[in-house]
């Protein structure tokens, strides 16, 4: 994927050129990881590009930054707009949103509360995350050695980027090994979640997931897909996953802002069903591009429409 550099780049609360929008090398966050940021897709729906669920990601944004004690100095409607504005001025119909919010230039030393909080907001069109034909023929997948950030060692809940390190270690691994994706599972040994997803199991027509309990993020796309399938009368149940459960699931798939919802064809080279897109999954797969193509009434209110 290649950056448009033409494009413009709100940069604590100014519009700057694409290549202006710098930070110093001795920036905390630089040293430290210190930082928060989120993913937002704005979709081109058949009424014109609208943001999918856009008040829940500036609220996850603000939550990380509270977990961590940085105060961004806007309210979350100022920065809600300027999201939409960002998208706006770039022309863009439908993109990957990406607002961060670091510590940024003033001293070194662990210590974050003496550095400024920087806030900024990228845009960009970013197209399939896991290769063009994941979404129909599925992943590979393969459990991480490395696990999960236990609950006493960084807040999970945050989506912080230092915890990206950890997913960096898992997804490197799982490309090494010849894999598209990797899983991980949590402290105890229980499934967690993907790199940069979160995970489903259908099992004789239940749908299962990880509890929040079991170190992962609290997915806004896992959000939208439970929703879905409640309301299509399938049962939910959020429950702890044994790595085995996968092995022996009827379909299994990954949901994310990126990965959308993309099936899995096998873990640990063990073919899952069929090793073909389950029928559950795709219908949760179509009800949810339905929404986001503008096809079916958004009866959520999950769209934020541009003008
Ligand atoms: N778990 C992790 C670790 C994660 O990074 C994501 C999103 C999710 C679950 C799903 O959350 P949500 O997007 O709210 O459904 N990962 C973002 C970053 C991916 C990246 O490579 O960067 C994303 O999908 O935008």
């Amino acid at each position: 994927m290649a950056f448009d550099e033409s494009g413009k780049i709100w940069f604590n609360g100014k519009f700057v050129d694409w290549k202006e929008a710098n930070i110093h090398v001795l920036s905390h966050v630089v040293h430290y990881g210190s930082s928060v940021f989120e993913g937002i897709r704005c979709y081109n729906t058949k009424q014109g590009p609208a943001i999918f669920r856009l008040k829940e990601h500036v609220d996850r944004l603000y939550n990380s930054a509270r977990i961590y004690r940085m105060d961004i100095p806007y309210s979350q409607e100022e920065f809600l707009k300027a999201i939409v504005d960002t998208v706006q001025i770039n022309r863009l119909k439908a993109c990957y949103i990406r607002p961060v919010v670091f510590r940024g230039y003033g001293e070194l030393g662990v210590y974050p509360l003496n550095c400024p909080v920087i806030s900024v907001i990228a845009a960009w069109a970013w197209g399939k995350y896991l290769g063009e034909e994941a979404l129909e023929l599925g992943v590979d997948v393969g459990v991480s050695s490395w696990r999960r950030m236990a609950p006493d060692t960084m807040p999970n809940l945050a989506k912080a980027g230092s915890n990206y390190m950890n997913s960096q270690l898992a997804k490197m691994e799982s490309l090494f090994n010849g894999y598209h994706e990797a899983i991980m599972l949590d402290y105890s040994g229980m499934v967690s979640e993907g790199s940069g997803e979160n995970i489903f199991l259908v099992k004789e027509g239940i749908l299962y997931t990880p509890p929040v309990s079991s170190s992962l993020l609290n997915g806004i796309t896992r959000d939208s897909i439970i929703t879905l399938a409640q309301d299509m009368d399938l049962d939910v149940v959020e429950q702890q996953i044994p790595r085995e459960m996968l092995y022996l699931a009827d379909e299994l798939f990954l949901t994310g802002t990126a990965a959308e919802v993309t099936p899995i064809r096998s873990v640990d080279q063990i073919i899952i069903g069929e090793g073909l897109r389950g029928e559950v999954t795709q219908k949760l797969q179509d009800s949810f591009f339905k929404i986001l193509e503008g096809k079916v009434e958004d009866r959520y209110g999950w769209l934020t429409y541009l003008k």
